[in-house]
């Protein structure tokens, strides 16, 4: 109990140091809260993922990823604080009580954490995975390995790119061990991959700017998500489809979420517009949680009513 309410969710912290607060997590909480291991990184790092459920047998779920891209720190100490709000308020706030008495969530806090050991130890900037492919560059751009127009616009041939989309689709072991696990799960209704920077709320594709079958649903869905994230401390997101609101990129989870039949997928690029960019100052970590919290809650409740 000490070590939960002593964390500091204030402050950017290692890997280790996340992974050893996840298990003060799972011992606090153990009826809410488990740790699953989906295997192991290219450096041999476990990958667990923070399954919150109240029972059932495989209810239908929600998929969250954060810090796919190391360098996003914002985006797994967002992870770290939601996962933190999901198990203390359940049972007294009831928005969170209600989603949890009939689905669970799935919250993978770092989804690269070769990348993210590599940002704290070498290189604060490191985006991509930490594979060795050919030459002396190392890493794929784990958002560009998806198989989903792979290699199409938007992803590099180079291996040197911090863009490259590796030698071919799911050759990252990172990505294979999500796809595995949506895939065998069965029941995931949205899948929600979390990024930063820009303040955009993008919905699919990135391989192509042709919109998908459901896309006015989702960008309705989207508005009213930056809508209630906005009412907090008036944060603006734009909300659009990848290709058009930001840039085309091929190879994209979302993109395979959505075309694997998950119908609610979304991806997040969190504060700030700039000004500091991927080193966002950690006394921004709380209020960007809180509001984003404000965001995924309205996916969450749209997706548990349809
Ligand atoms: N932006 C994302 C990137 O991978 C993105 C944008 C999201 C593209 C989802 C495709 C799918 O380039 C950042 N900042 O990483
Ligand atoms: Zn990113």
């Amino acid at each position: 109990e000490r070590i939960t309410k002593s964390f500091n969710f204030a402050a950017y912290h290692k890997l280790e140091t996340i992974y050893e607060w996840m298990d003060t997590l799972v011992a606090q909480y153990p009826n809410l809260v488990s740790k699953v291991n989906i295997g192991s990184t290219y450096e041999g790092r476990p990958m667990y993922v923070l399954k919150f459920s109240t029972g059932g047998n495989n209810r239908p779920a929600i998929w969250i990823d954060t810090g796919i891209h190391s360098r996003e720190w914002v985006t797994q100490a967002t992870g770290v604080w939601t996962a933190n709000k999901i198990a203390t308020e359940y049972g007294s706030d009831s928005s969170i009580t209600t989603l949890l008495n009939s689905m669970d969530v799935f919250l993978l806090i770092l989804a690269n954490p070769d990348g993210y050991a590599f940002t704290h130890s070498n290189d604060r900037m490191w985006r991509k995975t930490r594979s060795k492919t050919s030459g002396s560059c190392i890493g794929v751009d784990p958002n560009r390995n998806w198989d989903a127009g792979f290699s199409g616009p938007g992803a590099s041939n180079y291996p040197c790119s911090d863009s490259y989309h590796g030698p071919f689709a799911e050759s990252e072991v990172e990505v294979k061990n999500i796809v595995n696990f949506i895939k065998q799960h069965g029941q995931i209704k949205s899948f929600i991959s979390v990024h930063s920077y820009s303040q955009l709320l993008m919905v699919p594709y990135g391989y192509t700017c042709n919109k998908p079958a459901d896309y006015q649903e989702l960008e309705n869905v989207g508005k009213s998500a930056a809508s209630a994230l906005k009412s907090l401390y008036g944060t603006s997101y734009q909300v659009g489809n990848i290709c058009d609101i930001i840039y085309p990129a091929s190879g994209g989870s979302i993109d395979w979420s959505y075309n694997y039949g998950i119908k609610y997928s979304f991806a997040f690029e969190l504060r700030d517009t700039g000004r500091y960019g991927f080193i966002l100052p950690a006394n921004q970590i709380i209020p960007t949680a809180q509001e984003t919290w404000l965001a995924l809650m309205h996916i969450m409740q749209y997706v548990q009513a349809h």
